[in-house]
């Protein structure tokens, strides 16, 4: 299948995450997308190419537009402060403050369209992000033309960035801008499975009140992952959207006898709804020896689950996502593909 790639995500290089109460080298790091690409050239996994450029009125079809001027700004207003370090938030609209006002100093915005302290934004971080919606967007203009299936190789990621949110490594959400992509070239109706090991909160949130985008998501249960404050099983939906949101969260140390039977079960859901095309979060951070993660899937179940994942005989679009064992990255990711592939 086809690859896309671009060489600009290697802007998003930042130095610190905030995790164990450390500033610790970013898990999500520049050398993952290029084992990814060293690995669908060993295997030969077929052409690959850069993106296209897209007009931002594709981004801004999910994303606040004031929430994107913050991304593309949010560097130079906080360097020319003077800090030493990186843009981080560390203070929130909390309950009983206002959730609606934006106040002027960028400490303020940070928290203001911050969910979480662990994603630093970074001098290059928005070009970066920028460069990987349009290769979401270029895969899926592939598709537009013709091609049944295609690999976004997307960095930074984009499942926790809600419309007007970023954090978990997410900046913009390049899965849920594609599957808008689709519905505005005349899908009625698109499945957006999330099988990262993180839930997707952004991708669901944006899509929770409608029926024209079904969500699933396998994840590590939120009780005891990231991003803690949604994925959890009794949120089914909203309005129209009632019924059109699946979750299954799994706990520590779950098997791939579990994860690929709640893989069968969200495939059936999928089935049922008929979608004009099926749009793939693509973690691999499900893998036994991720070093952020719980779940206890090997290097061949990924092979595997796409096999299952081609079953459902669907156009399918795959965004990279996470996945942290970087020497591994390459390889589970690349199964994956190969096994959609049957090969
Ligand atoms: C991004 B993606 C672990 C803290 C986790 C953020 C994880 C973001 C994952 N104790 N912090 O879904 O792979
Ligand atoms: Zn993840």
């Amino acid at each position: 299948m086809l690859t896309v790639f671009s060489e600009k995500h290697a802007l998003r290089d930042a130095r610190t995450e905030l995790y164990g109460g450390v500033l610790v080298p970013p898990f999500e790091c520049p050398l993952r997308a290029e084992h990814v690409l060293a690995r669908v050239k060993q295997v030969k996994l077929g052409e690959i190419v850069a993106p296209q450029h897209f007009d931002i009125e594709a981004v801004t079809r999910i994303h606040d537009a004031d929430f994107i001027r913050f991304l593309e700004t949010c560097w130079d207003e906080w360097s020319a402060l003077g800090f030493e370090g990186e843009a981080i938030a560390t203070c929130w609209p909390a309950r009983g403050m206002q959730q609606e006002r934006i106040p002027h100093h960028i400490e303020g915005k940070l928290g203001h369209y911050a969910l979480a302290a662990e994603t630093s934004i970074s001098n290059g971080t928005w070009e970066a992000a920028r460069a990987s919606v349009n290769v979401a967007l270029s895969a899926q203009a592939a598709m537009r033309d013709g091609a049944r299936q295609a690999f976004a190789l997307c960095r930074p990621p984009g499942h926790h960035a809600a419309r007007d949110m970023f954090g978990g490594y997410c900046f913009i959400n390049n899965a849920a801008v594609a599957a808008q992509a689709f519905l505005d070239q005349g899908a009625a109706r698109v499945a957006l499975l999330d099988v990262d090991f993180h839930h997707g909160n952004g991708s669901q949130a944006i899509f929770y009140d409608r029926d024209d985008v079904m969500f699933l998501s396998l994840h590590g249960d939120p009780n005891d992952a990231f991003p803690h404050f949604l994925g959890y099983a009794d949120e089914t939906g909203a309005g129209v959207g009632e019924g059109y949101n699946h979750n299954y969260p799994m706990g520590p140390g779950t098997s791939f006898k579990t994860w690929g039977a709640a893989l069968e079960d969200a495939c059936r859901k999928i089935a049922n709804y008929a979608p004009d095309a099926l749009v793939i979060s693509l973690g691999v951070d499900t893998f036994e020896h991720d070093p952020i993660s719980f779940f206890k899937l090997a290097s061949d179940d990924f092979k595997r689950y796409g096999a299952t994942i081609a079953s459902l005989n669907l156009p399918t679009l795959f965004i990279m996502e996470g996945g942290y064992a970087v020497k591994e990255i390459g390889l589970n990711t690349v199964n994956v593909l190969a096994g959609y592939e049957g090969r």
